[in-house]
This record gives C-alpha cells, sequence and structure tokens, in this order.
C-alpha cells in the first residue's frame, strides 16, 4: 500500500533527495529535489560528498495524498557541458512547456546553470545543449512575477564558487570578503521571454539590517550564503535562504524583486545534517515550507530527505519562525 504523506516526515525513503523545490502544476504539488547517492568519498567544505547525476522529480495529488517518484527526469550523461555534480534544481511553466533549471560543473570544473524542457512537468527534460550563456555558481530559484516577468535567482559560497565571480570573470584562487564588510549577496537576472537566456544582468542584490546598513560577511546568522527562493506574499517579494555555515533558514523582504531587501528573521531553526535548503510554496488555502534534513540517514550530509511543514504568516507579514522536530 502507497504511504501517504505526512508533515516532517521523509515524503520518500527508497532514494535519498535534498533541496526541494515546489510548484503547483497543473492543480497537483511538483517536487524537483536533488538526487543524492551514497559513496566513501570525503566530505569537506569543496562539498565534493554531494555528488548527484540525475533528477527525480516527485509529485502529490494532495497535500496529504502518496508521494510518487517519476523516475529518472534527466540524467547527466544526456547533457553535453557537464562534467559533475547536478545540484539543486528549481522548475518553472510557461506557454505549455516547463523549464527544469539545474547547475553542475562544467567540463572546466566550473558550476554553470542549464536549462532542460518538457511538456510534461514530470519530464522527461531535453536540455540545451550549452549552459545557459554568463550563468555562474549554483541553486538556481526562478520566480514568474504577475506581470510576466522572469527572475532566476542564484549563487552560493564555498563549493559554490560564488566568491570567484567578483570581479565578473573566474577567479579560482579568490576568496570573499570577511568580518565588517558587505557579504556577497545573491545575483539576480531577467530571464528572456523563452526563458532559456539572460535579459539583463545578472546583478548582486544587497541585503540590509534594520537599520538599512548591508549586512556583513561577519554576520554569519543572517548573511546570504546559498539555497534562494523567492515568493509573494501581500504585494511584498520573499527572497529566503540558507545561512550555511550557522544552518539557519531566514528571510529578507522588499518592494522590488531585485532588492534591495530588509532582512525580517528566520523561518526554520537548524535541520539534522551540514546544509539547510527549501522552498515555500501556497497550495489550495495553506502555504507550505519543503526542506531537507539527514534523518534518513542519521545525519549523513549527503543522504537526505525531502519534507514539508505548513508555514505561518503573523498578522503583520512576518513569518513565524519553526522548529523542525517541534509541531
Ligand atoms: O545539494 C547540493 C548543495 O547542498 C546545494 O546546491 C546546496 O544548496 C546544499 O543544499
Amino acid at each position: 500500500m502507497e504511504k501517504h504523506s505526512k508533515p516532517n516526515e521523509p515524503l520518500v525513503t527508497h532514494i535519498f533527495t535534498a533541496d526541494p523545490s515546489a510548484h503547483v502544476f497543473e492543480g497537483k504539488l511538483y517536487i524537483y529535489p536533488s538526487h543524492d547517492l551514497d559513496h566513501n568519498g570525503p566530505d569537506n567544505d569543496n562539498g565534493d560528498q554531494y555528488k548527484m547525476e540525475d533528477y527525480h522529480i516527485l509529485s502529490m495529488d494532495d497535500i496529504d495524498a502518496p508521494c510518487i517518484d517519476h523516475g529518472e527526469a534527466l540524467h547527466m550523461k544526456d547533457v553535453p557541458w557537464v562534467s559533475k555534480q547536478m545540484w539543486a534544481p528549481d522548475a518553472a511553466y510557461k506557454n505549455g512547456t516547463y523549464y527544469l533549471f539545474f547547475p553542475a560543473r562544467d567540463k572546466d570544473g566550473i558550476f554553470r546553470i542549464g536549462v532542460a524542457t518538457s511538456k510534461n512537468p514530470a519530464g522527461p527534460f531535453t536540455p540545451e545543449p550549452n549552459y545557459i550563456p554568463g550563468s555562474f555558481s549554483i541553486d538556481p530559484a526562478v520566480f514568474m512575477d504577475d506581470d510576466g516577468k522572469a527572475y532566476i535567482y542564484f549563487g552560493g559560497l564555498w563549493g559554490g564558487q560564488l566568491e570567484k565571480w567578483q570581479t565578473g570573470t573566474f577567479v579560482p584562487d579568490a576568496t570573499g570578503p570577511s568580518g565588517d564588510e558587505p557579504a556577497l549577496g545573491p545575483m539576480v537576472a531577467e530571464l528572456s521571454d523563452d526563458l532559456l537566456t539572460f535579459q539583463n544582468g545578472p546583478q548582486e542584490i544587497k541585503i540590509l539590517d534594520e537599520n538599512g546598513n548591508p549586512l556583513t560577511a561577519g554576520d554569519e546568522d543572517r548573511r546570504y550564503f546559498e539555497g534562494p527562493w523567492m515568493h509573494k506574499y501581500n504585494d511584498y517579494y520573499y527572497l529566503s535562504y540558507s545561512t550555511g555555515s550557522t544552518h539557519y533558514l531566514v528571510y529578507a523582504i522588499s518592494k522590488d524583486p531585485k532588492g534591495p531587501f530588509t532582512y525580517k528573521g528566520r523561518i526554520l531553526e537548524p535541520v539534522i545534517g551540514w546544509t539547510t535548503h527549501h522552498s515555500i510554496v501556497q497550495f489550495k488555502d495553506k502555504w507550505y515550507l519543503f526542506y531537507h534534513d539527514s534523518s534518513l540517514s542519521n545525519g549523513v550530509n549527503h543522504k537526505r530527505c525531502v519534507k514539508y511543514r505548513e508555514l505561518k504568516y503573523n498578522a503583520d507579514g512576518t513569518i513565524q519562525t519553526m522548529k523542525p522536530y517541534e509541531d
């Protein structure tokens, strides 16, 4: 018998999954996760432990329905420019086509962002022959605004190589700002009409504190690390992300999808495992946080599982902070 989905429990247990990007397509929930592979290789700050090679797309007819694995939707052997590490993906829909956006290392070991398309939200997806020109780093998240514009947010520190692009070209030994210097923000670019190229940008997003000053690199509880997500609530843009080294999911808001954003608070306290990565989606009349932890492997960083839980707003638009192992 199929297992019905429950909050705070792994959506699937037959494979390891992470980095869930959830969307409502065709009236159902579709979840686009990474597919973690087991191995005995090194676990380090470069992210060598995350050796993913393909994507499996999940769906749920309803929030408490069984979670279906639709099988392999895209494998790196079918993407000409990829050498390894297909990390956190996202998806979008426009004019009868579904788009899968994914980061991976190119043949030179540099992270780039690619696109693949399908007529079916569960794939299989056909990749474009090359990565998006001008793309770099990891963790693409695509946001379709009410006015028809599409934005792609991306970037990740350390293994995600964002520090190496501060001059606009790849500098292999570049390090990030430190201490009191402004932290690096995620990148945003407007996508072209066909969603296959950058139309404007990319440009760096500024995240400010309550006094209007940029968050500093030393402010590891609040500064951007990786895993951006964008959603809109009550006419505000909510940029949420992981703080990486301090393991929080946090958010900042703005009236403009390109910012600057003002830091507002925490969404989720640390989970089991080093990484924390999420998406936020409205389904029917409720909002949900999709996230992952390493509980399915008793804490092995690269053997993760995707989960969801309800997300609630306060009357003033702030998000109620959640503790992952409490209801
Ligand atoms: O899954 C590989 C990487 O780990 C993702 O790209 C990051 O966001 C982190 O979850």
